[in-house]
């Protein structure tokens, strides 16, 4: 693409609002460690969403390709993924969110609790940054993330054919055989901490 980026001069700001999201969560980390002797995060990854994605979905959407709707129509210009080690971490990180004043949270999704009918599972947060940015927050566990990456691949590599409803329910058996395991591995950590 030539010429200017849809994101305006507004970039530079978005990239702040990731640094300072990434400052808080690796304070909480070290707290959590000293605290609990455990770190409850796998990974951070943030990106700003690039300008072929975000023009496609002004489209989807039926918006005007505008900074104004990329910025304040489309909520997740700014994504930031927290890979947990467990299902109650999860929600511990969003019980931390929830309580930061820096953040108003404009929409909640629990897809762990209802997980969608093809079986991803994932905590999605919508919040608005105190300089009025949208940032969308996943939170899941490894298991969730590792069946989210592979379904995305499976789903966006290849034009599904004659076997879809096969691959679409043995997916979903996936997914469900991976929640399964997160709900035991819950259990053991909750068995080894109570101790
Ligand atoms: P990317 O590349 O990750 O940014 P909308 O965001 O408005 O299009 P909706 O339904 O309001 O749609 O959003 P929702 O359900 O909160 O999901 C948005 C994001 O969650 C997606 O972003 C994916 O990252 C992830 N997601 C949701 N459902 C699925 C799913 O079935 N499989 C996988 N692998 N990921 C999912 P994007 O923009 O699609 O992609």
């Amino acid at each position: 693409m030539t010429g200017q980026s849809i994101y305006g001069s507004y970039r530079e700001e978005m990239e702040q609002c990731i640094d300072e999201m990434e400052r808080h969560i690796s304070a909480l980390r070290e707290e959590l460690k000293k605290q609990r002797g455990m770190d409850p995060v796998e990974h951070f990854l943030s990106r700003i969403k690039s300008e072929e994605s975000i023009l496609e979905k002004c489209d989807r959407k039926g918006l005007p390709r505008t900074t104004e709707s990329v910025l304040f129509q489309i909520h997740d210009a700014i994504g930031i993924r927290i890979i947990l080690s467990f299902i109650s971490d999860v929600y511990l990180i969003r019980d931390d969110l929830a309580g930061m004043p820096e953040y108003e949270i404009v929409e909640e999704k629990d897809y762990i609790r209802n997980a969608k009918p093809n079986g991803y599972r994932s905590y999605h947060m919508i919040l608005k940054t105190r300089q009025g940015f949208f940032m969308e927050v996943q939170l899941r566990t490894i298991s969730m993330d590792t069946w989210a990456a592979l379904e995305h691949h499976l789903k966006y590599k290849r034009k599904i054919g004659k076997n879809e409803q096969l691959i679409v329910s043995e997916l979903k058996r996936c997914a469900d055989e991976l929640a399964s395991t997160d709900i035991s591995m819950q259990t053991i950590r909750d068995m080894i901490f109570e101790e």
